[in-house]
């Protein structure tokens, strides 16, 4: 096992995502996306939002060659001794012919069950419990052993990309289908709306069925299907590469407890 983490920085960064918290919000979003692209409608595509750990795979000529947490967004840390031990990801790409840079983009994590069971095993050896399959995702994914990581039951759940060379994106719906039949897991929910209005339904059938996935979220993600569309919007610096929040650690005191 190594000695520590390699790191590696993204050939385009991992970004995070402005956040929505309702149906409005969404509409909001539409109609910034609306006026900024000069359109009267656009279509969307809406997937879970999984809440694991995000990581990079980076396939040249069909091969996986390395493998990255999201990091800071710009430097991830490289875990491709651990990924390669998780059956859903493949180690070659399923097509005669494959891209000859394929950066694909998704979540590791730990169905909810997977997770009990784990917790359940750790308990009987002894051993530390995780607080929730996003922990236990990522702490599987730390290890510097893989043969920690192979023993954990991980999934790997593909939905975005980095840089792609020698393959054509039309639209995301598109690319979530070559992204299957190249051999990834990808979204079983995942639907294109017509409008932000569909999109708002489906947030709200996801929102009140959440319960029933086998993993677990903490959101849903819309997405403008068109990929030139995308590119036309591009994206939102938010923080300045010139300051820093210097932030202080949370406060924290003693206390008695008098009664549970
Ligand atoms: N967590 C997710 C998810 C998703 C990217 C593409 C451009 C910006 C975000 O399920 N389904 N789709 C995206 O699309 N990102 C996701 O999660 C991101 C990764 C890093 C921060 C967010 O959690």
């Amino acid at each position: 096992p190594a000695a520590e983490f390699e790191k590696a920085r993204h050939r385009k960064p991992m970004l995070s995502l402005q956040n929505s918290y309702n149906a409005e919000d969404i509409l909001a979003f539409d109609e910034r996306v609306k006026k900024f692209a000069d359109v009267p409608q656009v279509e969307y595509y809406c997937e879970p939002k999984y809440d694991g750990l995000a990581v990079e795979l980076i396939y040249e000529k069909g091969y996986l060659v390395q493998a990255l947490t999201r990091g800071d967004g710009e430097v991830g840390e490289v875990i491709t001794h651990n990924i390669r031990t998780v059956k859903s990801v493949p180690l070659q790409l399923h097509t005669k012919n494959p891209p000859t840079l394929f950066e694909v983009r998704g979540e590791a994590l730990m169905l909810k069950k997977d997770f009990a069971d784990l917790n359940e095993r750790q308990q009987e050896a002894g051993q530390m419990t995780f607080a929730n399959p996003r922990n236990a995702a990522a702490g599987s994914l730390r290890q510097l052993d893989p043969r920690i990581a192979a023993q954990r039951p991980l999934k790997f759940f593909a939905y975005s990309y980095g840089v792609i060379e020698g393959l054509e994106l039309k639209s995301q719906e598109s690319f979530v289908e070559t992204l299957t039949k190249f051999g990834f897991l990808t979204s079983k929910i995942a639907k294109t709306a017509k409008s932000a209005e569909e999109a708002a339904n489906y947030y709200r059938a996801v929102l009140s069925s959440r319960h029933e996935l086998p993993f677990d979220i903490d959101g849903v993600v819309i997405k403008v299907n068109k990929i030139s569309l995308q590119d036309q919007l591009g994206f939102i610096a938010r923080s300045p590469r010139w300051a820093t929040a210097a932030k202080f650690p949370p406060e924290q005191g003693e206390t008695i407890v008098e009664d549970i």
